[in-house]
């Protein structure tokens, strides 16, 4: 039975990773941080008590600063491969923690690859690099386009997917970085522009609020389904020889195209909610992103299966009948958590 570790299986990918990997019959190792509150949510359905026979599921204390934690896990699980998609992942946010957010985006990819080095193992290797490192860099973007980042997110990611390179041409190891365009899905962070809009437009349609502040509306992202694009991952890992790959849907809309496109699935004009709020503006903003993914499709054979209006249809859907879920059980206490970013 292959096994797999995965960094930051809390998080929207981890969790629609590890659903694929137990699925094809992997025994899923799984690095959560420690947190005052409960932070396993997502991969929750995938909990079994490890003193169950056949149990395949796994989470192990670790965390991306702390180097030893990394060596710890690496050496009593001895994967057979690695997905590295711990990171503080808010571009906004990492402005205002710009040094944390080079420790675990980019050292932690270091730390991770040094940690397999020493210890001898001949595991296979997944980064989670991102289309944030082309920032300013005009569509249509691909794995042999330079990288101008615009954020402190985006030079940790550099460094990470640009240090997976050197391990892989100094050591051998069998590395592959993912670079991803944005990718969605009910399970997305709700500070996040897309799931912000359609909790956004469920709570509204519910009528438990009114106004959704946002703020730059021009930007274009090449937006898919994370289900999708955890099998990128996979693919890659699968391959005799490793390489970089892009990974997006070809097309871009602005954030405004998602408002109307939410709104409008859900019956209801954007014009009359949406208002604009510069405290969500960016000290440096990546005008348009949208992904020359042929690579990918040449040679691993990976297409998205969702497009933009699945995807927004998926999530406007899933928050309306979350809400309406808690509601009936009297769970009012939805806190406006996304207002904060
Ligand atoms: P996410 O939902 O924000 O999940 C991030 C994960 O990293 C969570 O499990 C989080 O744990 C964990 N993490 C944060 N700090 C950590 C630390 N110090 N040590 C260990 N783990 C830590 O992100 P995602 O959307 O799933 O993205 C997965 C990866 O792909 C990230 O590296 C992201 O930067 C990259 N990426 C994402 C996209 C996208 O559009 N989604 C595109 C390109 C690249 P908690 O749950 O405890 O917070
Ligand atoms: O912003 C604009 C904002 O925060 C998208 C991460 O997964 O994808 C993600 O990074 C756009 C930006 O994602 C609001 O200015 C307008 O232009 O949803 P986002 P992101 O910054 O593209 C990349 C590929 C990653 O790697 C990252 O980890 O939307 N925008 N108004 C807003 N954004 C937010 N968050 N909130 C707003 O109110």
């Amino acid at each position: 039975m292959p096994k797999a570790l995965i960094t930051g299986i809390t998080g929207q990918d981890g969790s629609y990773l590890a659903d694929l990997l137990i699925a094809k019959g992997y025994e899923v190792h799984g690095l959560k941080r420690r947190s005052s509150s409960f932070n396993t949510d997502r991969v929750d359905h995938l909990y079994v008590d490890a003193h169950q026979a056949g149990a395949r599921f796994f989470l192990h204390y670790a965390d991306l600063t702390d180097a030893s934690s990394l060596a710890r896990c690496l050496m009593s699980i001895q994967p057979d491969e690695i997905y590295n998609l711990g990171a503080q992942s808010h571009v906004k946010v990492s402005f205002d923690i710009p040094e944390y957010t080079a420790d675990v985006a980019g050292l932690g990819a270091v730390r991770l690859l040094e940690a397999v080095h020493r210890a001898g193992l001949h595991c296979r290797y997944y980064q989670a690099s991102s289309s944030e490192m082309f920032g300013s860099i005009p569509p249509p973007q691909s794995e042999t386009s330079p990288f101008h980042p615009r954020s402190p997110y985006a030079c940790a990611k550099v460094f990470a997917h640009q240090i997976t390179v050197n391990y892989r041409e100094s050591y051998g190891q069998h590395a592959s970085c993912g670079i991803l365009f944005n990718h969605e899905s009910p399970r997305r962070g709700e500070t996040f522009v897309t799931r912000k809009i359609t909790r956004s437009v469920a709570r509204i349609k519910l009528g438990l609020e009114d106004t959704l502040y946002l703020g730059n509306l021009d930007a274009q992202r090449d937006w898919g389904f994370a289900g999708d694009y955890v099998e990128a991952m996979w693919i890659m890992l699968q391959q005799d020889v490793p390489g970089d790959y892009a990974i997006g849907t070809g097309e871009s809309h602005s954030v405004r195209e998602f408002a109307v496109a939410a709104f409008s699935h859900a019956g209801l004009d954007w014009r009359d909610h949406v208002k604009i709020d510069p405290r969500y503006y960016r000290p440096a903003e990546v005008a348009a992103l949208r992904a020359d993914a042929s690579r990918a499709r040449r040679e691993l054979g990976w297409e998205p299966r969702i497009d933009f209006s699945g995807l927004v249809k998926m999530m406007v859907d899933a928050d309306i009948e979350a809400l309406e879920h808690s509601l009936q059980g009297g769970v009012q206490a939805v806190a406006r958590r996304s207002a904060e970013h």
